[in-house]
């Protein structure tokens, strides 16, 4: 592979730090799953719109291809080389208490977490075959759920258009045919081994294997971020009494794209506040001071609609979960407090 060509299109932090020098010392590497940095930087260069542009295909991609990917992680989370990771999925430290304005303008709240399996190549580097052992070992372990988290697996494939698009649109599944997640690698195979797990009420979902093998989720109506956020809590103290989850001390949960590393934490509520959205400047100041991030109401490089935004924690990395949520709450609460002054 040469050098890429990038143009002033390519916004990605990939594209920022990939220079030269860095890519003549990682061009001739390959970890143990046959990650290079080829594979690694694909989804970047074929989609110049990604913010971040690069995957990880390893637990090992995240030293190999250190050189590169440590320059994103600082840019990303703030977080240096020789910093730790601390963790803390303990609900009673968080301070959030629900009053009668979040309720006015949260529409919904999600928490979710990305996970992947100890032992396994992560989605971007894994084989079909263990793909398939992935969903065996995720969906046999949901069978042990009992009382509001028990509920059923649905593999992608034993569902019909209809019930998926159905799905989709009420924000429980993940969409199809995601070009960021197809031109890194994480596409293959389709929809094979792919699913969703969810209980009656849906409010706890588990996604698995698509960006990470799991992603592990609680969402309700309304703004009671503290429910969300225990019953998130209960249930990954549950699954991981059945698998081991991907860990180190220094980037904590691992995970395919650089910006879930540590807690793999998106705490995120759909929030309609009509005055202020009428100021996206002024919007965007208080989401920067409290390190939250606006996405549209589809998810990820989808827009907003009807004025309502996906307001999220944008830190995961050397910050706890506790932090995330409490980044979250702290934010949203000042964007509700200035809505009310205007
Ligand atoms: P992820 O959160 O896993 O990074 P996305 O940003 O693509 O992935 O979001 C996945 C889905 O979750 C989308 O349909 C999105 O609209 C939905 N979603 C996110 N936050 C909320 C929320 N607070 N309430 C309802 N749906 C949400
Ligand atoms: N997490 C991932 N989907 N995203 C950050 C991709 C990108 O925009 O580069």
């Amino acid at each position: 592979m040469n050098y890429p060509i990038f143009t002033k299109e390519h916004q990605s932090l990939m594209a920022k730090y990939l220079n030269i020098g860095i890519f003549n010392h990682l061009k001739n590497l390959k970890s143990k799953n046959d990650f290079t940095l080829e594979k690694a930087i694909n989804s970047g260069l074929k989609n110049p719109d990604s913010g971040i542009g690069i995957y990880a295909g390893d637990e090992e991609s995240y030293t190999l291809f250190a050189a590169l990917f440590d320059k994103i992680i600082e840019d990303y989370h703030g977080f240096k080389k020789e910093d730790k990771h601390i963790s803390n999925l303990n609900a009673s430290y968080l301070k959030a208490p629900l009053l009668k304005e979040h309720n006015k303008y949260i529409l919904s709240t999600r928490i979710r977490v990305g996970r992947n399996l100890k032992n396994f190549p992560l989605g971007p580097a894994i084989s079909d075959i263990q793909r398939k052992e992935v969903e065996k070992i995720v969906s046999n372990a949901l069978e042990h759920l009992e009382c509001d988290l028990k509920g059923k697996y649905y593999a992608l494939n034993a569902l019909n258009k209809k019930e998926q698009e159905s799905l989709i649109k009420d924000h429980f599944l993940f969409k199809e045919g995601d070009r960021f997640l197809q031109a890194a690698s994480l596409n293959n195979d389709w929809p094979n081994s792919r699913g969703i797990f969810h209980n009656i009420e849906k409010t706890f979902l588990v996604w698995i294997n698509e960006e990470d093998q799991l992603r592990i989720i609680s969402m309700q109506e309304g703004g009671d971020i503290n429910t969300v956020f225990s019953r998130l809590l209960k249930a990954i103290h549950l699954l991981e009494e059945h698998m081991q989850f991907s860990y180190n001390e220094h980037l904590g949960y691992i995970t395919s794209c650089p910006t879930n590393l540590g807690t793999a934490m998106r705490a995120s509520v759909h929030i309609k506040l009509p005055k202020l959205s009428m100021d996206m400047k002024e919007y965007k100041k208080i989401t920067d001071k409290y390190f939250l991030q606006i996405r549209g109401i589809h998810g990820e490089h989808s827009k907003s609609e009807g004025g309502i935004y996906d307001i999220s924690n944008k830190r995961r990395l050397g910050v706890s979960e506790v932090q995330c949520v409490q980044d979250m709450y702290d934010g949203v609460s000042a964007l509700i407090k200035k809505e009310e002054s205007l």
